[in-house]
């Protein structure tokens, strides 16, 4: 089996794994990322879009915020839509003048492994770990499955930035690890469609037949979602069924028609919340989807990954750079609070978006929470500043 030796092994070259990479090599500190997809499949991964303020700026002191800042889409409001009427949510004003970016997930990871292949910094691609080991030892080891076949990476730490299915998490020891689980009744389908938003600004709107949300990724492309059932199956909907439906939940005088083009990918979404405590096993750290998963209505689980990431990567700076503990001593209680605060507003945005169709109690509370959403200054400016900038409040 072929050896190596780095500072920091990193599982995963998702938005955390890639970033963590990043700021640790701009240190000086070594590392090496490993992924077991190939880089073609990482890069055309679909998913989050919306990014947080204080998350856009990281993201730009670290170097990472070229592209984003040309072509990323600044956005001052969101729409609340309920009952057939639209309340505009002014997050810029409620916010001392912060926006959000919209600019989409795979974009931020291809400026990632840009600018990793350009340092020549190890990334590994096609490449499975399958072991980890050593992790309450001060010589902690990886294995993983290469095209060249098996190799043992031994490190000082391990990130496992893995994802809601990778290795990292199953290796803390089930006694010392508790798991928080919800899933919900009910999934997204989502689009990617060549076609100009009809909508500047997104709109999650509540209609009896269900959620939708308008989004978009740039003058030219629209990104859409429709609320389903569970056991809905992608084939049974042909593309003019997902519009004519997202024309019935979206439509108003103002837009009676949304935009169609050629979808360019479609795909189904479960909504669930997981939360795993610790975020710490000995020298393994979680970050990311590996310790946490909240449902995409709040439009939170990039912002936390990145989130973590920027706890993580001033903890170990201080470890290699100062030999300071406290900070990885204090990394999983700290992350820990701000994800149970993004667990809740998630919570809170998908439970009064999606209405229940055996419940009508359950209904009206969510037509309640949502007027007061729109119409009580208090709850429309927490809404405001969870939405914009929950992980650096
Ligand atoms: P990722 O992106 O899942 O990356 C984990 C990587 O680890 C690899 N891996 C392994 N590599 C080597 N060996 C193994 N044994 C491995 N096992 C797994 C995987 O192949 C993968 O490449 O996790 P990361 O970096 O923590 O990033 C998290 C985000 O991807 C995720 O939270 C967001 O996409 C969630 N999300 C949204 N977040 C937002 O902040 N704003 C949004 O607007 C938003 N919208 C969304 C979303 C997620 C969605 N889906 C599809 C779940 C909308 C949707 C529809
Ligand atoms: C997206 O643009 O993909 C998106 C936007 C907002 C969300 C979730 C996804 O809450």
């Amino acid at each position: 089996m072929k050896e190596l030796r780095t500072q920091v092994a990193i599982i995963g070259a998702g938005p955390a794994g890639l970033l963590l990479g990043h700021i640790l090599h701009l240190q000086g500190i070594d590392n090496i990322v490993l992924e077991r997809r190939d880089r073609a499949y990482v890069e055309a991964r679909v998913r989050a879009g919306v990014i947080e303020y204080g998350i856009a700026k990281f993201l730009e002191e670290n170097g990472v915020g070229e592209r984003m800042l040309r072509q990323g889409l600044r956005h001052d409001g969101v729409e609340l839509r309920f009952d057939r009427t639209s309340y505009r949510i002014a997050l810029t004003e409620l916010n001392g003048g912060k926006p959000i970016t919209v600019y989409g997930q795979q974009e931020v990871v291809k400026d990632l492994i840009g600018l990793r292949v350009g340092f020549e910094a190890p990334l590994m691609f096609e490449t499975e770990v399958t072991k980890l080991d050593g992790l309450t030892s001060d010589a902690p080891f990886i294995e993983a499955d290469t095209p060249e076949g098996k190799v043992r990476i031994s490190c000082d730490y391990i990130a496992g930035c893995d994802g809601t299915f990778g290795p990292a998490s199953k290796a803390i020891p089930a006694h010392l690890k508790k798991q928080f689980d919800r899933i919900y009744p009910f999934s997204w389908l989502g689009i990617i469609a060549e076609a100009a938003p009809s909508t500047e600004e997104l709109i999650y709107c509540r209609h009896e037949r269900g959620f939708a949300l308008y989004s978009m990724r740039s003058p030219s492309v629209s990104r859409l979602y429709l609320g389903v059932p569970n056991d809905e199956k992608l084939e049974d909907w042909t593309d003019e069924q997902i519009w004519d439906e997202l024309d019935v939940r979206l439509a108003t005088e103002e837009i009676p028609h949304i935009t169609r083009g050629p979808i360019l990918e479609k795909g189904i979404t479960t909504m669930r919340s997981i939360v795993i405590e610790p975020m710490r096993y000995g020298r393994l750290f979680l970050a990311g989807d590996a310790a946490h998963i909240v449902p995409p209505t709040g439009a939170k689980g990039m912002n936390l990954a990145i989130g973590d990431v920027r706890e993580l990567s001033r903890a170990l700076i201080a470890k290699f750079k100062k030999n300071e503990d406290a900070l990885l001593d204090s990394y999983s209680d700290t992350c820990l609070e701000r994800v149970w605060r993004a667990e809740e507003f998630s919570t809170y945005m998908t439970q009064m978006l999606h209405p229940n169709p055996t419940d009508d109690f359950e209904n009206g509370v969510q037509l309640a929470r949502l007027r007061q959403a729109v119409k009580s200054p208090g709850a429309t400016e927490t809404l405001a500043r969870n939405y914009v900038d929950l992980n650096s409040l």
